[in-house]
């Protein structure tokens, strides 16, 4: 693997690198990665350019080891042109297998939701949908939790659009022998989630990782941690179930989104 160190956590012995695909095995993404021994990460700084083997053992356990510093250079902020440079690179990198694009028809699957309703992923069609994958017991500000934010913000402005008003938030969990119908439920409370407009899911983890697949969502449990190793992907579903885009990582804006959006009706 060849990436860029975005941030260490020593305590955790974690650290998220942005990197490029990996051949035949995963995509270009930003994610945390963890390592046997904080000492194999206590020297990175932010910005290092490092070189590093990917260990993935039966079971989902993954971390790093022979991470070497090659180089280093600035860490580009969240704006629009990272976010372009980083889909290009995305789409010239090898494509996971099913990876959906633009045009392609979503996938359906049953699912669970906050109330312990079943729900069809398609019953959202007849109005366009926000969707984002991640897991309540994420420990990483910037990763889920941004997500849920970045979600709250939307929800308010999408009531402020007339035309947006249908606009429906979907979060799955990927961790659903943690994120229960009954811990979505706390959880959605806690974000300020109006049932009427943002629905959390989740339900048998096959389904949930076939979906997740398709959308670029990639999560692995690193043995023996509550820690789940994981990308971002958040993706708009037009009121046909049709894919029309994702965001890599976490540095999209909902204004960058609401612009998408508005641009879906026209
Ligand atoms: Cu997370």
């Amino acid at each position: 693997m060849q990436g860029q160190v975005i941030s260490v956590a020593l305590e955790r012995k974690e650290t998220v690198v942005k990197h490029e695909a990996i051949a035949g095995f995963m995509e270009a993404m930003t994610m945390p990665y963890s390592v046997r021994d904080a000492k194999e990460i206590s020297a990175l700084q932010p910005g290092d350019l490092i070189t590093s083997t990917l260990v993935v053992e039966d079971g989902g356990s993954a971390y790093l080891r022979d991470i070497r510093i090659v180089g280093d250079a600035p860490l580009e902020g969240p704006s629009a042109a990272t976010t372009a440079a980083a889909s290009s690179k995305l789409s010239d990198g090898p494509r996971a297998p099913n990876l959906l694009t633009g045009g392609d028809t979503t996938p359906d699957a049953t699912f669970v939701d906050q109330d312990g309703k079943a729900r069809d992923f398609a019953s959202f069609r007849g109005s366009a949908v926000v969707v984002t994958f991640i897991y309540t017991k994420c420990p990483l500000p910037t990763f889920c939790p941004l997500m849920d934010r970045h979600f709250a913000t939307l929800q308010a402005r999408l009531a402020e659009h007339p035309s947006l008003k249908s606009v429906h938030l979907v979060t799955i969990s990927f961790d659903p022998s943690t994120d229960t119908p009954e811990v979505l439920k706390r959880h959605a409370t806690s974000v300020g989630a109006d049932p009427t407009r943002w629905t959390f899911l989740t339900g048998d983890q096959a389904d949930i990782e076939a979906l997740a697949g398709r959308f670029g969502v990639f999560a692995m449990r690193a043995k023996d941690a509550a820690d789940i190793t994981h990308n971002l992907r958040t993706a708009i579903v037009d009121a046909n179930g049709v894919f029309v885009k994702a965001y890599t990582g976490n540095d999209w804006t909902p204004e960058q989104l609401l612009a998408d959006l508005t641009s879906l009706g026209r």
